[in-house]
């Protein structure tokens, strides 16, 4: 493959590989590549999951609601290794045909109850424990055009300007300007929306929050694609001090943590079984036994 002028054919055919860092796992067809039954503990929810941005959404919404006491929320979490193609289980395509992490069962609904895209759990529990998502017309609308707002736009920051600024073979001008373009606007609008706001909706911590800050507050305190400097994030103060007040959550920080697989021995939790696993269980400890 070269940067160069590309004349497409009539028909597009799959030709491996195709180069960037997920040439090994990506393909045009849906569905298993192998059976595999998902693994499954003890409590009401089960998650398979990964500490992506999209992951970490979801174990940020759990220990927010275990930490707000709300015990039935207790969760068994695995880590799915979407490097090694595990999404493409026969067991996780029961759950979700679309291959993706987070996907949830909800094992207290008679049968197990399947919710996959990270917004429709997100959703999901808070409903489920009128937690964290407000009860009055106007805010929960509001709450809701956020949400779908981190849906619609977050592509573009992840499978945009990501994958061609960090994850394709080679640098390319055109979609990384493109890309680049889009994400500064996208910054823009939740820099001048959190001039006037404490958090997404008024002065209320909800799942706009949680759904947005693990790509926009990661992202603008340096943690995404090492593009903190060629995206300038530090200029987008109200991003900024919403980030940093979001990170200062204890429940955050350990959402940050479970099914994380990479990075600091002792920010990575692969399996969550227990609140004490915390403690426990992270590799820095784990390795030391
Ligand atoms: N819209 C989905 C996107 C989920 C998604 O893209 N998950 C990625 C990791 S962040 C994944 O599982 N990738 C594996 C693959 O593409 O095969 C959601 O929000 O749940």
């Amino acid at each position: 493959m070269t940067d160069t002028a590309y004349t497409p054919p009539k028909v597009w055919t799959w030709e491996q590989p195709n180069g960037g860092a997920f040439q090994s796992v990506n393909r045009p067809i849906s569905g298993a590549t192998h059976d595999a039954e998902l693994p499954r503990g003890k409590h009401p929810f089960q998650l398979h999951s990964l500490a992506t941005p999209n992951g970490v959404k979801v174990t940020i919404m759990f220990e927010e609601l275990l930490a707000a006491g709300h015990s039935g929320a207790e969760y068994d979490a695995w880590p799915i290794h979407i490097g090694n193609g595990e999404q493409f289980s026969s067991g996780f395509v029961a759950v979700n045909p679309n291959s993706k992490i987070p996907a949830l069962i909800d094992t207290t609904q008679s049968p197990d109850l399947h919710v996959f895209e990270s917004a429709s759990i997100l959703l999901y529990l808070a409903e489920r424990f009128g937690a964290f998502l407000p009860q009055d017309l106007v805010a929960k609308t509001q709450c809701m055009n956020w949400l779908f707002w981190q849906m619609g736009s977050a592509p573009y920051l992840g499978g945009g300007f990501g994958h061609f600024y960090a994850y394709a073979p080679f640098k390319m001008e055109y979609p990384i300007d493109r890309f680049t373009m889009e994400v500064k606007r996208q910054l823009d609008v939740l820099d001048k929306h959190l001039a006037q706001s404490q958090y997404m909706v008024g002065d209320e911590y909800t799942i706009a929050d949680i759904a947005i800050w693990p790509w926009y507050g990661q992202l603008v305190l340096g943690r995404q694609y090492d593009a903190a400097e060629f995206l300038d994030v530090t200029s987008y103060k109200n991003v900024l001090r919403w980030a940093e007040q979001i990170d200062a959550r204890d429940a955050v920080r350990r959402g940050r943590m479970v099914n994380r697989l990479h990075g600091d021995p002792a920010m990575q939790l692969h399996e969550r079984h227990d609140a004490s696993d915390f403690d426990t269980k992270t590799q820095d400890k784990v390795g030391q036994a």
